[in-house]
């Protein structure tokens, strides 16, 4: 969701394909010979394939939107954008354990020691993200950027699982990205 989300933002052409969430569908030689681990997402580009999240992002923004979602090399707010557009898969690999634990695994098998862990280490690595949102709209200073669609896609993750209503400014911050029209679409 978070690269059909920024897709979306660019307001550019793709076509979208979507593979069944399951083992038989992305172990498939063919997507293996795109995705080497048979994960989402992936890009292809002019003949030329991209997977991991956060460099589609950076490619997308340095190919097709210079202008808005990017923040290029010497850019004021440059090391603040790779540094959330990356921070996003900390947050989301908490996400990530905690869909296996609450959906993937046999309830038998299901850790409470891992799931209270899990929960607790997702909650902190918002909880960094409070006094940012206290002092601006959206994670840059500048405005809106693929730092938000990121970040915003792993507290969009986040919530499904924890209660974000004690971080009070992550909790505006996620009702203002999910009103806007791109992240409805992707969603
Ligand atoms: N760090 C990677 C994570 C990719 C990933 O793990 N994707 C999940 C879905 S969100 C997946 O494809 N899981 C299938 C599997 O693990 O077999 C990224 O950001 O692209």
């Amino acid at each position: 969701m978070r690269s059909l989300w920024l897709l979306h933002e660019m307001q550019i052409e793709f076509k979208l394909h979507e593979i069944e969430f399951s083992m038989a569908a992305l172990r498939t030689p063919e997507y293996l010979g795109i995705s080497p681990l048979g994960r989402v997402p992936c890009l292809t580009d002019n003949e030329r394939t991209i997977f991991e999240s956060g460099a589609i992002c950076q490619y997308l923004c340095e190919n097709y939107d210079t202008e808005n979602l990017y923040r290029a090399p010497g850019h004021s707010e440059r090391i603040e954008w790779l540094q959330w557009i990356h921070f996003a898969e900390t947050i989301a690999v908490h996400g990530a354990s905690l869909v296996q634990q609450k959906v993937f695994i046999a309830p038998e098998k299901r850790s409470e020691v891992v799931q209270k862990l899990e929960s607790r280490r997702l909650f902190i690595a918002l909880e960094i993200l409070e006094p940012i949102l206290a002092e601006h709209d959206y994670l840059l200073q500048s405005g809106f950027s693929a730092a938000d669609t990121g970040v915003g896609y792993s507290i969009h993750l986040a919530q499904e699982f924890i209660d974000i209503t004690p971080l009070e400014n992550v909790q505006r911050y996620y009702d203002r990205i999910s009103k806007r029209k791109a992240f409805k679409l992707a969603l």
